[in-house]
């Protein structure tokens, strides 16, 4: 494809609300677009990057530099890019920057998917017409609170609850949620806040029949989490460790984890995102899609990753209203009263970019050119 303009913007968006996980407390997102104009279609990208690099190394300020300096004039001098799967063999020479990689990988899928005239959905390979929606609920100001939380969120039809955890803000906080209901889907992510000290701590866990504990320990381990998962009737899921195709197969061959969080940003971008998939399908690893507090455009492309077959568990996909007043996209994603979305069924993402909104939320913005490369 020819490749006609290639623009980097950074937006500020308030959240609704604040986000707080065991790493920090999120009030307004600052999300990095990659816009991939080609013979009349525009492809767009989102970075999951957060503002601060206490979910993985990478932040809006690193991807920005990345993508100007090395992945957008990359892409501006290639002369052979089809796929958006042509990309990971393009951006190889840069290492990890995996969410930078990933928000311009995912502009390409978007810009195929128009150009070929199906759903984003069939292009990566999704099989199914709607999935099914958790909520991920950050550590609140008091218990209270929380269950006010959980309460309308059930009633909005999330059909599973994932608390954020650290120490201290869990045995307590399980056992009030399982004595309100008992029978709900509940798991837990500590976002990597326990140490082996804390394993008898984890392991008086398994009495409140959680579906999962996500990434307890190390955000780059699998040793100690397989150690620790043999002493745990409770699942293991990891998320921060999950890095690439090799990973989730060393996870798995290790029994570090029995379930696996996919996020598009963490492994780079749809490719490496449907191997982890596959590799994990192939060897009976159930994965859910996981969530970076994304803008609608994000939200759109975790949307059609989650049909894919082996995304068989609820995923931290869900409506726009909990994050954004108002959403880039339209329509917002909305969930259904049994808390489903909806695979849209119409060619590209099946989300208008509202593009004025994108231009007022924009506080800078960057046109990158081919440049010789080294
Ligand atoms: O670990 O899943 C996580 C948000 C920011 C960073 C890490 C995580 C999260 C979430 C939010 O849990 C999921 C969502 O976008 O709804
Ligand atoms: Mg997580």
């Amino acid at each position: 494809m020819r490749i006609d303009g290639i623009i980097l913007r950074e937006l500020h968006i308030p959240l609704v609300r604040p986000f707080e996980t065991s790493f920090g407390v999120t009030r307004d997102r600052r999300i990095l677009l990659v816009e991939v104009r080609s013979e009349g279609l525009t492809g767009w990208g989102e970075c999951t990057a957060g503002e601060r690099p206490y979910f993985s190394g990478e932040s809006t300020d690193t991807a920005w530099q990345v993508i100007v300096n090395e992945l957008g004039p990359m892409l501006a001098a290639a002369e052979d890019v089809e796929h958006g799967g042509d990309c990971p063999n393009l951006f190889k020479r840069v290492r990890e920057n995996r969410m930078a990689k990933a928000a311009v990988e995912n502009a390409i899928w978007d810009l195929e998917a128009q150009r070929e005239g199906v759903s984003l959905s069939r292009l990566l390979g999704g099989v199914q017409d709607r999935i099914p929606c958790g909520v991920s609920i950050g550590i609140q100001s008091s218990i209270s609170e929380l269950m006010n939380v959980i309460e309308r969120e059930l009633a909005a039809g999330y059909q599973r609850i994932k608390l954020k955890c650290k120490p201290g803000w869990d045995l307590e906080v399980f056992e009030r949620v399982r004595d309100r209901w008992p029978g709900i889907m509940l798991s837990c992510d500590a976002n990597s806040a326990y140490r082996l000290h804390d394993a008898e701590r984890i392991r008086s866990f398994d009495r409140f029949d959680l579906l999962m504990v996500e990434q307890p320990l190390w955000h780059d381990d699998f040793f100690y989490h397989s150690m620790l998962q043999r002493q745990l009737k409770t699942a293991i899921c990891l998320d921060e460790s999950i890095r690439n195709r090799r990973d989730a197969l060393a996870a798995i061959e290790m029994e570090s984890c029995r379930i696996i969080n996919i996020k598009l940003g963490r492994v780079g971008g749809f490719s490496e995102a449907i191997a982890v998939h596959n590799a994990a399908m192939e060897r009976g690893t159930p994965v859910w899609c996981g969530g970076m507090l994304e803008s609608g455009l994000g939200r759109s492309h975790n949307i059609a990753l989650a049909s894919l077959e082996n995304f068989t568990l609820p995923g931290d996909v869900s409506a726009s209203a909990r994050y954004f007043a108002d959403d880039i996209i339209e329509p917002e994603v909305t969930v259904t009263s049994k808390g489903e979305i909806e695979i849209p069924d119409i060619p590209g993402r099946g989300y208008e970019v509202r593009t004025d909104l994108v231009e007022q939320l924009t506080v800078r913005k960057e046109t990158i050119r081919a440049f010789a490369m080294a």
